[in-house]
């Protein structure tokens, strides 16, 4: 957290996840000003997933409380651009992982993404949206919360629409809630 003379808090946080589960999605309705998108068009197996995607980041700025400001950065779900996911998470104070309930093994990808951005969950805070979630499998929600526990990371698992930006903005504030306590 970082305070200035007027005494307002600036939280970075990132948003990570595999590709399609609704990063750049979330930034754009989140964030209360343009957004800055580094979308190019999908190659390979991307593209069978969706038309764009992202090469280097996402970034929004959005104002929780009147004091509190959100700086939201948005990391490429491809391997290939992971040395990005370095780069972007440095100093940072908090992770969303957006996880795709429709993907096929949404349990292995929170473990894969879990464990490339450990370092900065180990010094930071976590929370989870479940993205995808209308039709999601009754016990997924149990499966993604037992493996967070399963390795010693308790975060908060929510089931939510990335289009949704009250349902986003209240994930944001349950990771801020946590970083500020
Ligand atoms: N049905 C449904 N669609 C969603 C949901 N969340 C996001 N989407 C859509 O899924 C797509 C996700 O695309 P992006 O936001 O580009 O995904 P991304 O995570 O940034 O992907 P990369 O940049 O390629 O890693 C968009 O078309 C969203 O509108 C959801 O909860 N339900
Ligand atoms: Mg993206």
């Amino acid at each position: 957290m970082t305070a200035t003379s007027e005494s307002k808090h600036i939280y970075k946080i990132i948003v990570a996840g595999p590709v399609g589960a609704g990063k750049t999605e979330a930034i754009r309705v989140l964030s209360d000003k343009g957004v800055v998108s580094t979308e190019a068009l999908a190659s390979d197996e991307v593209k069978n997933i969706k038309k764009t995607t992202t090469v280097a980041m996402d970034y929004g700025i959005m104002k929780l409380d009147s004091n509190e400001q959100v700086r939201l950065y948005g990391t490429p779900g491809q391997k290939r651009f992971d040395f990005m996911w370095e780069i972007l998470s440095e100093n940072a104070l908090g992770l969303i992982l957006l996880i795709n309930a429709e993907d096929e093994d949404p349990v292995a990808d929170l473990k894969e993404y879990l464990e490339s951005f450990m370092p900065l969950v180990k010094g930071s805070a976590l929370v989870v949206g479940v993205t995808h979630a209308e039709n999601m499998a009754w016990d997924l929600h149990q499966r993604l919360s037992d493996y967070l526990v399963s390795v010693n990371v308790p975060a908060n698992v929510s089931a939510v629409d990335a289009r949704d930006k009250e349902q986003m903005r209240q994930l944001v504030r349950s990771l801020v809630y946590t970083i500020a306590d």
